[in-house]
């Protein structure tokens, strides 16, 4: 059954993991293996980017950016267009591939390729939409105005768990905008990535505009490459604030935007006046969905005292229920994480958090079955555990007691990270409290809502840590393209603004 899939997507046993234009990846680059975690089953090989292929790619992705720059914003949108009505017709089988690299369930496989599906409808409009604005100017006979420009081939990192939709967010933006982009996906996700790249290389053949959207499969190396190349006038990246740490001085070195969305350590208020059965459901949903393993998974959880007892026990018995299995299999909800250091880094993150004084109340063992599964853990913690501070990316939720909102808030926003976050309440004054100035430094607020799940329409990302870029929806285009200020004197006199005079004789 898999085969068949891996075949209808275009993918042999071995690949290039190169692809831009006619370039083909020469050995010499290694390959990179790719596993199914629910099996460790091999799925395929991919040969990775050697320095030359990454360089001939980016050399391409700038030659092609010369002429796609040219080529109308909506006529770029109608090949976007394309290319979405091309991912309907795949939406199944690149959404199970999705689900046999990352693990997760088939629904959400699939509800990524809807996320690329929902970008490309997105930048569509976008492409009728990018808009400048007029300004008065002070000057007479003078008029004053901001243009947006295509920006440049942008490098595009992405990480394991969203290895198709986070490249949409960017991709598609990007290219109505007029940029090319070179892709760097996860070393652990590099099939979903190729089979992506040959959709598209073929929406964009049929389109006359081939060489828009490249990729280089690889490990750290690339994204270095990447992140030192003035090349590639804006870095992309998604992945771990250690990632954001070592790659984002190297941009800055040069002087180059970066975008960044790095991790996360997201919580959840849940007030005493919260209504508990739609809190459980989205607590569940942030904290083991996906196993974990999103950015915007929920890791703390902030409950009001009068009410802990509870929340706990019907978050244990919505734990107890929660079918774990292989994630293609209809009715899971739970597949494994991403591979056997991360079931180990949840292991060292549990241990860490009993020696600090913290209790294990459900889960977090390893599961006894092929695959990398473990239980996910409910933990009771203290907001001034160091554990509590440090994302772990894996089903792990600290759960928290307090007293007053304000000491919530309070250690709600005392950890480094600042993506997503949100409060469980029927009281509009806590609600508006927690979404004032005082109120979560997160980049995104969510009220009786989880704090992952979020919606392509507005801009994605987060504060601090995090790395304040946003992508996706709103006016994140913006970080794409250039902007320009632009005053045209349709006069015959020279006013000079601040009312300087500087008059020469001629
Ligand atoms: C991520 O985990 O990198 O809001 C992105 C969400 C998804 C995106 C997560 N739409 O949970």
């Amino acid at each position: 059954m898999f085969q068949e899939v891996l075949s209808r997507l275009g993918l042999r046993d071995t690949q290039s993991g190169v692809c831009a234009g006619d370039w083909v990846a020469k050995p010499g680059g290694g390959e990179i293996v790719s596993t199914n975690p629910a099996t460790g089953d091999v799925l395929g090989r991919v040969r990775a980017a050697a320095r030359g292929d990454y360089d001939r790619v980016v050399a391409s992705a700038h030659e092609t950016f010369l002429k796609w720059r040219l080529v109308p914003a909506p006529e770029r949108g109608q090949v976007i267009r394309s290319l979405g009505d091309a991912l309907r017709r795949k939406k199944q089988d690149l959404g199970l591939l999705v689900t046999l690299e990352t693990g997760k369930i088939r629904s959400e496989g699939e509800g990524e390729v809807q996320e690329m599906i929902d970008m490309c409808d997105f930048a569509v409009g976008l492409s009728r939409q990018l808009y400048g604005l007029t300004i008065a100017s002070e000057r007479p006979s003078h008029r004053m105005f901001e243009q947006w420009h295509p920006l440049g081939p942008v490098g595009v990192v992405t990480a394991f768990n969203f290895p198709v939709a986070v490249w949409a967010w960017n991709a598609a933006v990007a290219a109505v905008g007029g940029d090319t982009v070179v892709w760097k996906p996860s070393a652990r996700t590099p099939l979903s990535a190729v089979a992506v790249e040959h959709i598209v290389q073929k929406v964009f053949a049929d389109a006359g505009h081939p060489g828009v959207f490249s990729l280089c499969v690889g490990g750290k190396d690339v994204a270095q490459w990447m992140a030192d190349d003035p090349r590639l006038p804006l870095f992309s990246a998604t992945g771990s604030c250690a990632m954001g740490r070592a790659l984002s001085p190297r941009v800055a070195a040069r002087l180059g935007r970066t975008l960044l969305e790095l991790g996360g350590n997201n919580a959840a208020i849940v007030t005493e006046t919260a209504e508990l059965d739609l809190a459980v459901r989205a607590i569940v949903f942030g904290a083991v969905g996906t196993a974990g393993q999103r950015c915007t998974s929920l890791r703390r959880l902030f409950v009001h005292e009068s009410i802990a007892d509870a929340l706990l026990d019907r978050l244990v018995r919505a734990y107890r229920s929660v079918p774990l299995g292989n994630p293609w299999e209809d009715g899971v909800l739970l597949g494994p994480l991403i591979s056997r250091e991360a079931v180990e880094a949840m292991q060292t993150a549990l241990g860490e958090l009993v020696a600090q004084g913290g209790q294990v109340v459900y889960g977090g063992a390893p599961v006894n079955r092929p695959g990398h599964f473990a239980l996910p853990a409910i933990a009771l913690a203290r907001a001034d555990m160091p554990i509590v501070a440090r994302e772990t990316f894996a089903p792990i939720l600290y759960v928290i007691r307090y007293k007053s909102l304000d000491e919530a808030i309070a250690w709600h926003n005392q950890v480094e990270q600042g993506l997503s976050s949100a409060i469980f309440t029927d009281s509009l004054r806590q609600a508006e409290v927690f979404l004032s100035p005082a109120g979560s430094d997160c980049g995104i607020a969510n009220v009786n809502i989880g704090t992952s799940g979020a919606e392509i329409g507005g801009a994605f990302g987060g504060e601090k840590a995090t790395g304040g870029g946003r992508e996706a929806g709103s006016d994140a285009w913006k970080a794409y393209m250039r902007r320009q200020t632009c005053t045209v004197n349709y006069g015959r006199e020279l006013p000079l603004s601040q009312g300087v005079r500087f008059d020469v004789s001629s």
